[in-house]
């Protein structure tokens, strides 16, 4: 189970993000700190911290986070020139909010292997 983070107030909507969906399960907004043009979160409303937390229970909500997000970039017109999906866990993963989050970036070439 997760703490209370900055991505459970923006469930609630007690703080402002620019979301662009919503269904029951997902929620997805664009990132404070964008870098990429496109630059968008995909999280669970379901707290889970990260996807080291994940059971076998939690294997249909992570594939929907995954098909979401494929939907996002349809929707954000990143599809054709390549987009990447990101999910940092943990210190050296470089996790910084403790709510398992899909980053969608894309817009522009990234490079590998990230630093
Ligand atoms: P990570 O480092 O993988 O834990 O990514 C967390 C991301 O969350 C980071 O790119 C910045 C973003 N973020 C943190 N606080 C807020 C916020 O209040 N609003 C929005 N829209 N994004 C946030």
């Amino acid at each position: 189970m997760a703490h209370e983070t900055v991505f459970s107030k923006i469930i609630r909507r007690e703080i402002p993000a620019d979301i662009v969906y919503e269904d029951e399960q997902t929620l997805a907004f664009r990132d404070v700190s964008p870098q990429a043009p496109t630059h968008i979160l995909v999280i669970p409303k379901e707290p889970l911290v990260s996807v080291a937390d994940a059971e076998e229970k939690h294997a249909a909500l992570l594939g929907h986070l995954m098909i979401v997000a494929g939907q996002i970039a349809h929707s954000e017109a990143i599809l054709e020139d390549g987009f990447r999906l990101v999910v940092n866990a943990g210190r050296d993963g470089g996790q910084t909010v403790p709510h398992l989050h899909v980053h969608i970036l894309g817009g522009r070439p990234l490079s590998w292997p990230p630093g």
